[in-house]
Protein backbone atom coordinates (compact mmCIF):
# COMPACT_ATOMS: atom_id res chain seq x y z
CA UNK A 1 0.00 0.00 0.00
CA UNK A 2 3.21 2.30 -0.23
CA UNK A 3 3.71 4.68 2.65
CA UNK A 4 0.42 6.61 2.54
CA UNK A 5 0.60 8.70 5.70
CA UNK A 6 -2.84 7.43 6.54
CA UNK A 7 -2.25 4.01 6.04
CA UNK A 8 -0.99 1.93 8.79
CA UNK A 9 2.08 -0.05 7.87
CA UNK A 10 2.40 -3.92 9.16
CA UNK A 11 5.08 -2.30 11.24
CA UNK A 12 2.84 -0.67 13.03
CA UNK A 13 0.38 -3.07 13.42
CA UNK A 14 2.87 -5.10 15.19
CA UNK A 15 3.91 -2.40 17.30
CA UNK A 16 0.29 -1.94 18.57
CA UNK A 17 -0.94 -3.17 21.60
CA UNK A 18 -3.15 -5.97 22.35
CA UNK A 19 -6.52 -3.45 22.98
CA UNK A 20 -6.17 -1.12 20.60
CA UNK A 21 -5.81 -4.27 18.21
CA UNK A 22 -9.28 -5.38 19.22
CA UNK A 23 -11.09 -3.44 16.14
CA UNK A 24 -8.45 -4.29 13.17
CA UNK A 25 -8.20 -7.82 14.53
CA UNK A 26 -11.53 -8.16 14.05
CA UNK A 27 -12.03 -6.71 11.03
CA UNK A 28 -9.21 -9.00 10.21
CA UNK A 29 -11.62 -11.69 10.89
CA UNK A 30 -13.84 -10.24 8.91
CA UNK A 31 -11.91 -9.86 5.70
CA UNK A 32 -11.29 -13.80 5.53
CA UNK A 33 -15.01 -13.97 5.78
CA UNK A 34 -16.82 -13.92 3.04
CA UNK A 35 -20.28 -12.32 2.73
CA UNK A 36 -22.13 -15.22 1.66
CA UNK A 37 -21.10 -17.01 4.79
CA UNK A 38 -22.06 -14.10 6.95
CA UNK A 39 -25.14 -13.99 4.64
CA UNK A 40 -26.04 -17.42 5.52
CA UNK A 41 -25.45 -17.27 9.34
CA UNK A 42 -28.09 -14.00 9.42
CA UNK A 43 -30.54 -16.00 7.47
CA UNK A 44 -30.72 -18.70 9.59
CA UNK A 45 -30.75 -16.92 12.77
CA UNK A 46 -33.35 -17.64 15.07
CA UNK A 47 -33.71 -16.81 18.57
CA UNK A 48 -33.88 -19.96 20.78
CA UNK A 49 -36.04 -18.41 23.59
CA UNK A 50 -39.67 -18.73 22.13
CA UNK A 51 -41.26 -15.62 23.79
CA UNK A 52 -38.95 -13.47 21.64
CA UNK A 53 -39.85 -13.25 17.90
CA UNK A 54 -37.16 -10.97 16.98
CA UNK A 55 -34.19 -9.29 18.60
CA UNK A 56 -35.00 -5.41 18.87
CA UNK A 57 -32.30 -3.08 18.75
CA UNK A 58 -32.53 0.44 19.16
CA UNK A 59 -30.55 2.56 16.52
CA UNK A 60 -29.87 6.33 18.06
CA UNK A 61 -27.26 8.94 17.77
CA UNK A 62 -27.39 12.26 16.51
CA UNK A 63 -29.00 14.24 13.86
CA UNK A 64 -27.60 13.02 10.62
CA UNK A 65 -25.05 10.27 11.74
CA UNK A 66 -26.42 7.71 9.12
CA UNK A 67 -29.56 6.17 11.38
CA UNK A 68 -31.81 5.81 8.53
CA UNK A 69 -29.25 5.28 6.30
CA UNK A 70 -27.37 2.34 7.99
CA UNK A 71 -31.20 0.88 8.30
CA UNK A 72 -31.22 0.90 4.77
CA UNK A 73 -28.29 -0.21 4.19
CA UNK A 74 -28.98 -3.33 6.47
CA UNK A 75 -31.87 -3.72 3.99
CA UNK A 76 -29.74 -3.72 0.97
CA UNK A 77 -26.56 -5.95 2.33
CA UNK A 78 -29.64 -8.94 3.30
CA UNK A 79 -31.53 -8.30 0.08
CA UNK A 80 -28.44 -7.93 -2.26
CA UNK A 81 -30.10 -5.25 -4.01
CA UNK A 82 -31.03 -1.33 -3.20
CA UNK A 83 -33.69 -0.90 -1.05
CA UNK A 84 -36.26 1.84 -0.95
CA UNK A 85 -35.64 4.43 1.44
CA UNK A 86 -37.26 3.98 4.93
CA UNK A 87 -39.38 6.51 5.68
CA UNK A 88 -37.64 9.57 7.06
CA UNK A 89 -40.37 10.81 9.82
CA UNK A 90 -38.71 9.38 13.07
CA UNK A 91 -40.00 11.68 15.42
CA UNK A 92 -42.68 8.34 15.85
CA UNK A 93 -41.84 5.40 17.37
CA UNK A 94 -41.60 2.85 13.93
CA UNK A 95 -40.37 -0.47 14.06
CA UNK A 96 -38.64 -1.49 10.77
CA UNK A 97 -38.22 -4.91 9.36
CA UNK A 98 -36.58 -6.71 6.80
CA UNK A 99 -37.98 -8.72 4.21
CA UNK A 100 -36.49 -11.93 4.08
CA UNK A 101 -39.23 -14.08 1.59
CA UNK A 102 -39.75 -12.58 -2.15
CA UNK A 103 -43.06 -12.25 -3.72
CA UNK A 104 -45.93 -14.23 -1.78
CA UNK A 105 -43.55 -14.91 0.90
CA UNK A 106 -44.38 -12.18 3.49
CA UNK A 107 -41.56 -13.62 5.66
CA UNK A 108 -39.22 -11.50 7.91
CA UNK A 109 -35.74 -11.30 9.72
CA UNK A 110 -36.51 -12.12 13.00
CA UNK A 111 -34.59 -9.00 14.13
CA UNK A 112 -36.21 -5.34 14.01
CA UNK A 113 -35.01 -1.87 14.30
CA UNK A 114 -36.26 1.24 16.11
CA UNK A 115 -34.59 4.53 14.77
CA UNK A 116 -35.11 7.39 16.93
CA UNK A 117 -34.32 11.18 16.26
CA UNK A 118 -31.56 12.49 16.85
CA UNK A 119 -29.78 13.58 20.57
CA UNK A 120 -29.84 17.25 19.95
CA UNK A 121 -28.01 18.89 22.73
CA UNK A 122 -31.09 21.69 22.68
CA UNK A 123 -32.95 19.81 25.93
CA UNK A 124 -36.03 21.57 24.14
CA UNK A 125 -35.31 18.78 20.75
CA UNK A 126 -34.73 15.56 19.83
CA UNK A 127 -36.12 12.68 21.86
CA UNK A 128 -35.81 13.20 25.82
CA UNK A 129 -33.20 10.60 27.81
CA UNK A 130 -36.15 9.36 29.98
CA UNK A 131 -38.51 8.35 26.94
CA UNK A 132 -35.05 6.52 25.48
CA UNK A 133 -35.41 4.65 28.60
CA UNK A 134 -38.77 4.13 28.47
CA UNK A 135 -38.23 2.35 25.12
CA UNK A 136 -35.64 0.50 26.18
CA UNK A 137 -37.86 -1.28 28.52
CA UNK A 138 -40.51 -1.77 25.93
CA UNK A 139 -43.01 0.87 27.63
CA UNK A 140 -43.36 2.86 23.91
CA UNK A 141 -46.14 2.02 21.26
CA UNK A 142 -45.78 1.94 17.81
CA UNK A 143 -46.52 5.01 16.33
CA UNK A 144 -45.97 7.08 19.66
CA UNK A 145 -45.04 10.95 18.64
CA UNK A 146 -41.78 12.00 21.07
CA UNK A 147 -42.76 15.23 22.66
CA UNK A 148 -39.24 16.95 23.38
CA UNK A 149 -40.51 18.80 26.34
CA UNK A 150 -42.70 16.04 28.10
CA UNK A 151 -41.68 12.73 28.50
CA UNK A 152 -44.25 10.12 28.10
CA UNK A 153 -46.72 9.32 30.93
CA UNK A 154 -48.36 6.08 31.73
CA UNK A 155 -51.56 7.51 31.21
CA UNK A 156 -51.18 7.71 27.52
CA UNK A 157 -52.45 5.94 25.27
CA UNK A 158 -48.83 4.97 23.29
CA UNK A 159 -47.75 3.81 26.81
CA UNK A 160 -47.25 -0.21 26.81
CA UNK A 161 -47.49 -0.59 30.94
CA UNK A 162 -47.29 -4.76 30.29
CA UNK A 163 -44.47 -5.18 27.50
CA UNK A 164 -43.73 -8.14 25.59
CA UNK A 165 -40.04 -10.00 25.85
CA UNK A 166 -39.79 -8.96 22.29
CA UNK A 167 -41.47 -5.29 22.82
CA UNK A 168 -38.04 -4.76 25.05
CA UNK A 169 -34.53 -3.41 23.58
CA UNK A 170 -31.90 -6.05 23.40
CA UNK A 171 -29.25 -4.47 21.63
CA UNK A 172 -28.42 -0.81 21.76
CA UNK A 173 -26.47 1.07 18.75
CA UNK A 174 -24.89 3.93 18.52
CA UNK A 175 -24.11 5.76 14.93
CA UNK A 176 -21.86 8.19 15.50
CA UNK A 177 -20.34 9.99 12.20
CA UNK A 178 -16.27 9.91 11.82
CA UNK A 179 -16.90 13.16 9.56
CA UNK A 180 -17.67 15.35 12.84
CA UNK A 181 -14.92 17.09 14.54
CA UNK A 182 -15.82 16.20 17.94
CA UNK A 183 -19.24 15.34 19.08
CA UNK A 184 -20.82 18.36 21.57
CA UNK A 185 -20.81 18.08 25.26
CA UNK A 186 -24.65 18.19 26.00
CA UNK A 187 -25.11 15.43 23.35
CA UNK A 188 -22.61 13.13 25.17
CA UNK A 189 -24.40 13.80 28.53
CA UNK A 190 -27.50 12.45 26.76
CA UNK A 191 -25.24 9.79 24.87
CA UNK A 192 -23.99 8.81 28.97
CA UNK A 193 -27.78 8.70 30.50
CA UNK A 194 -28.64 6.39 27.73
CA UNK A 195 -25.84 3.95 27.83
CA UNK A 196 -25.99 4.14 31.77
CA UNK A 197 -29.82 2.99 31.57
CA UNK A 198 -28.89 0.55 29.30
CA UNK A 199 -26.20 -1.15 31.31
CA UNK A 200 -28.79 -0.74 34.45
CA UNK A 201 -30.75 -3.41 32.51
CA UNK A 202 -27.55 -4.99 31.29
CA UNK A 203 -28.17 -4.56 27.75
CA UNK A 204 -25.80 -4.75 24.70
CA UNK A 205 -23.98 -1.89 23.42
CA UNK A 206 -22.41 -1.38 20.32
CA UNK A 207 -20.96 1.69 18.35
CA UNK A 208 -21.02 1.90 14.96
CA UNK A 209 -18.75 4.85 12.81
CA UNK A 210 -20.42 6.10 9.94
CA UNK A 211 -19.36 8.18 7.14
CA UNK A 212 -15.61 6.95 6.89
CA UNK A 213 -15.14 7.76 3.19
CA UNK A 214 -15.63 11.65 4.07
CA UNK A 215 -12.58 11.10 7.10
CA UNK A 216 -10.35 9.24 5.16
CA UNK A 217 -9.61 9.77 1.10
CA UNK A 218 -7.87 5.90 1.52
CA UNK A 219 -11.07 4.50 2.14
CA UNK A 220 -13.29 6.61 -0.05
CA UNK A 221 -11.19 5.09 -2.88
CA UNK A 222 -11.32 1.59 -1.29
CA UNK A 223 -13.16 1.24 1.69
CA UNK A 224 -10.93 -2.38 2.32
CA UNK A 225 -8.86 0.68 3.57
CA UNK A 226 -10.80 0.53 6.76
CA UNK A 227 -8.63 -1.67 8.13
CA UNK A 228 -5.25 0.26 7.32
CA UNK A 229 -6.72 4.09 8.12
CA UNK A 230 -4.72 5.43 10.57
CA UNK A 231 -7.19 8.73 10.23
CA UNK A 232 -10.20 6.20 11.38
CA UNK A 233 -7.98 4.50 14.48
CA UNK A 234 -7.30 7.26 16.35
CA UNK A 235 -10.84 8.44 15.49
CA UNK A 236 -12.32 5.58 16.62
CA UNK A 237 -10.32 5.42 20.30
CA UNK A 238 -11.83 9.39 20.21
CA UNK A 239 -15.30 7.76 20.30
CA UNK A 240 -14.64 5.16 22.39
CA UNK A 241 -13.13 7.48 24.93
CA UNK A 242 -16.14 10.02 24.55
CA UNK A 243 -18.94 7.57 24.43
CA UNK A 244 -16.81 4.90 26.93
CA UNK A 245 -17.62 1.90 24.87
CA UNK A 246 -14.18 -0.32 24.58
CA UNK A 247 -12.57 -0.23 21.32
CA UNK A 248 -13.47 -3.97 20.58
CA UNK A 249 -17.61 -2.93 20.77
CA UNK A 250 -16.96 -0.13 18.27
CA UNK A 251 -17.12 -0.83 14.51
CA UNK A 252 -17.14 1.05 11.43
CA UNK A 253 -19.55 1.05 7.59
CA UNK A 254 -20.05 3.05 4.79
CA UNK A 255 -23.64 3.56 4.41
CA UNK A 256 -25.15 3.40 1.30
CA UNK A 257 -26.48 7.05 0.94
CA UNK A 258 -28.50 7.21 -2.11
CA UNK A 259 -27.24 6.92 -5.89
CA UNK A 260 -26.03 3.79 -5.69
CA UNK A 261 -27.21 1.37 -8.49
CA UNK A 262 -26.07 -1.55 -7.17
CA UNK A 263 -24.77 -3.71 -4.08
CA UNK A 264 -20.94 -3.15 -3.53
CA UNK A 265 -19.67 -6.14 -1.89
CA UNK A 266 -16.75 -4.72 0.53
CA UNK A 267 -19.26 -2.59 2.17
CA UNK A 268 -21.97 -5.41 2.33
CA UNK A 269 -18.64 -6.88 3.94
CA UNK A 270 -18.38 -3.96 6.54
CA UNK A 271 -22.64 -3.85 7.14
CA UNK A 272 -23.31 -7.58 7.68
CA UNK A 273 -20.41 -7.94 10.37
CA UNK A 274 -21.66 -5.00 12.53
CA UNK A 275 -25.19 -6.63 11.85
CA UNK A 276 -24.05 -10.10 12.78
CA UNK A 277 -21.87 -8.40 15.94
CA UNK A 278 -25.12 -6.63 16.86
CA UNK A 279 -26.66 -9.94 16.00
CA UNK A 280 -24.51 -12.47 18.70
CA UNK A 281 -24.61 -9.21 21.55
CA UNK A 282 -28.76 -9.57 21.19
CA UNK A 283 -28.82 -13.26 21.41
CA UNK A 284 -26.46 -13.29 24.34
CA UNK A 285 -28.95 -10.72 25.69
CA UNK A 286 -32.28 -13.07 25.45
CA UNK A 287 -30.27 -16.15 26.24
CA UNK A 288 -28.77 -14.33 29.58
CA UNK A 289 -32.26 -13.08 30.34
CA UNK A 290 -33.86 -16.52 29.96
CA UNK A 291 -31.59 -17.74 32.46
CA UNK A 292 -32.49 -15.60 35.12
CA UNK A 293 -35.63 -15.40 37.55
CA UNK A 294 -37.06 -12.29 36.16
CA UNK A 295 -36.81 -13.35 32.71
CA UNK A 296 -37.31 -10.84 30.77
N1 LIG B 1 -20.69 9.71 2.54
C1 LIG B 1 -21.53 9.16 3.41
N2 LIG B 1 -22.75 9.71 3.61
C2 LIG B 1 -23.58 9.12 4.48
C3 LIG B 1 -23.23 7.94 5.21
N3 LIG B 1 -24.26 7.61 6.02
C4 LIG B 1 -25.22 8.54 5.82
N4 LIG B 1 -24.83 9.46 4.89
C5 LIG B 1 -25.58 10.66 4.44
O1 LIG B 1 -25.69 11.52 5.58
C6 LIG B 1 -26.97 12.16 5.61
C7 LIG B 1 -27.68 11.84 6.93
O2 LIG B 1 -28.01 10.46 6.95
P1 LIG B 1 -29.32 9.92 7.69
O3 LIG B 1 -29.34 8.45 7.48
O4 LIG B 1 -30.53 10.67 7.25
O5 LIG B 1 -28.99 10.27 9.20
P2 LIG B 1 -29.92 10.17 10.51
O6 LIG B 1 -30.36 11.57 10.83
O7 LIG B 1 -29.03 9.64 11.59
O8 LIG B 1 -31.04 9.23 10.20
C8 LIG B 1 -27.69 11.68 4.38
O9 LIG B 1 -27.54 12.64 3.36
C9 LIG B 1 -26.99 10.39 4.01
O10 LIG B 1 -27.09 10.14 2.63
C10 LIG B 1 -21.91 7.36 4.96
O11 LIG B 1 -21.52 6.33 5.55
N5 LIG B 1 -21.13 8.01 4.05
MG1 LIG C 1 -33.04 9.46 10.22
Amino acid sequence: IGNHDSIITSNDLLNMNSSLNCFFSNDMICLSRNNAELLKELTEYAPLNEDVRHLRMLVYGPVGAGKSSFINSMTSALRGRMAIPAAVNNTQYKTHRIRKGRGQDRSYFPFVFNDIMGLESDKNEGVRADDIKLAMKGHVKEGYKFNPVSPLSTSDMYYNSNPRPDDKIHVLVLLLSANCPETDTDVIQKMKAVRETARDLKIPQIAIGTHIDELCDEIEKDVKNVYKSKSLKRKMELFSQEVGIPLNCIMAVKNYSGGEMKNNPDMDTLILTALKYMVNFGDDFIEEMSNTANGI
